[in-house]
């Protein structure tokens, strides 16, 4: 593996940081005192190119490859995980379904507006009683006609309240994870209902819902891949999904590692620098490790994917180690800072708490580990 970036990634990541300094980092405590960012930054994002990264040319999209994709979301990482949420979802997680699993249609029909991100996808998979058993979920869908009906509810769906379209995993039959159907259904649609969840303790710029399917009616052609492939279409869409939620957790290590930095060469106790001090350069060179251990975990997993070989345990690698390590270099960088990281004047308290759901979401740390250890081993801990 070339660990070194060729001059387009270079000059992506520059223009990525450039942008998300001027127009994301001045106001992203605000967004998140507000919880909601500021809309009008989505389409500036997608000019930019944030939506269409690694969604094919001939889609609307910009084309790239998948460490371009990570560098891009670990610059939004590092500049607020709320803003890479929004895209990850959504030309992520949905717009990387569609476009592996999607008819001709279905591509042309959604593709260029979520690589343009003139409208949002969500991904409906999570439910109240079905977070880390997704395969036993119960929202279902009915065959009538040409059409399906579909009934149930989902829970912390990131973008709820905003997409125009959700990606819906119902069950078609009761096999388990293969009984499972996915759906592309307009918000729009009668029966579907998003109501936003308030007073989260991280992401609160990003708008996340529970959503109801109420008697929702869509035709034969919004079901996406075939009757009981939608568990392989989720399963397959969250390895990719979790190198990206990977990449955001190296930029929030990387965001804690210049805030320590900067705030220990600034400040001054017993009339030098805290840098000068043993013990906060041991919590800077933890974090400065994590840092690396991190991104070369993210790189080593979207090299495999731009290469067209097996990454799924990478990716649960890179989302277990990365996560758990944005956790830690919070943590670390509101110890450099002292009482000052723990009010919002430096944005080390907004990293521990946006950290804190990614060791959760898109698979939890001890869910990844039982990937890693059914890979090792052989051995399924899940029947
Ligand atoms: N890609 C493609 N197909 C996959 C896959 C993947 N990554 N993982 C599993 N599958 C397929 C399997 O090959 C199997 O196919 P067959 O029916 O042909 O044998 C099928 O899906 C069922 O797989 P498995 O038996 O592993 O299903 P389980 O119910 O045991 O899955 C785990 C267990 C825990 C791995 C799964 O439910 C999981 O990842 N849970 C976490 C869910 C999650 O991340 N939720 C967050 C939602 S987004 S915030």
């Amino acid at each position: 593996m070339d660990l070194s970036l060729t001059p387009e990634q270079e000059a992506f990541r520059a223009l990525a940081r450039d942008f998300l300094e001027r127009e994301a980092v001045p106001h992203r405590m605000q967004w998140d005192h507000d919880e909601s960012v500021d809309l009008a930054i989505v389409p500036k994002m997608a000019e930019l190119g944030f939506f269409g990264l690694t969604i094919p040319e001939e889609y609307g999209g910009v084309g790239g490859d998948y460490v371009t994709y990570s560098l891009a979301m670990e610059e939004l990482g590092r500049a607020d995980s709320a803003l890479r949420g929004i895209v990850s979802v959504s030309s992520g997680l949905v717009g990387k379904s569609i476009l592996f699993h999607g008819t001709e249609e279905q591509k042309q029909e959604w593709l260029p507006q979520l690589a343009t991100a003139s409208k949002l996808g969500c991904f409906g998979l999570t439910e109240p009683d079905t977070g880390s058993d997704a395969g036993n979920l119960t929202s279902r869908a009915t065959r009538d006609g040409d059409d399906w009906v579909l009934h149930g509810q989902k829970l912390f769906i990131t973008n709820g309240t905003w997409a125009d379209v959700a990606l819906v995993f119902a069950r078609t039959s009761p096999d388990g994870p293969r009984g499972v159907t996915a759906f592309l259904v307009p918000t729009d649609a009668p029966g579907f209902e998003a109501r936003e969840i308030k007073g989260k303790l991280g992401l609160r710029g990003q708008a996340t819902a529970e959503l109801f399917l109420d008697g929702v009616r869509v035709p034969d052609s919004a079901r996406l891949g075939e009757v009981g492939q939608g568990f392989k279409i989720a399963m397959g869409t969250l390895d990719k999904g979790r190198l990206a939620v990977a990449s955001g957790c190296v930029g929030i290590v990387q965001g804690c590692l210049e805030a320590a930095v900067a705030y220990a060469t600034e400040r001054t106790q017993f009339g030098r620098p805290i840098a000068s001090f043993q013990l906060v350069q041991d919590l800077i060179a933890d974090i400065s490790l994590d840092a690396d251990a991190a991104r070369l975990l993210v790189w080593r997993c979207a090299d495999l994917v731009d290469r067209g070989e097996p990454y799924g345990v990478a990716a649960s690698k890179a989302k277990l180690f990365a996560s758990e390590a944005a956790v830690r270099a919070a943590n670390n960088a509101i110890q450099v800072h002292g009482g000052a990281g723990y009010v919002d004047d430096y944005p080390v308290a907004k990293y521990l708490r946006d950290a804190r759901v990614m060791t959760l979401y898109e698979g939890t740390s001890q869910i990844q580990k039982l990937l890693i250890g059914r890979a090792e081993t052989g051995v399924n801990a899940f029947v």
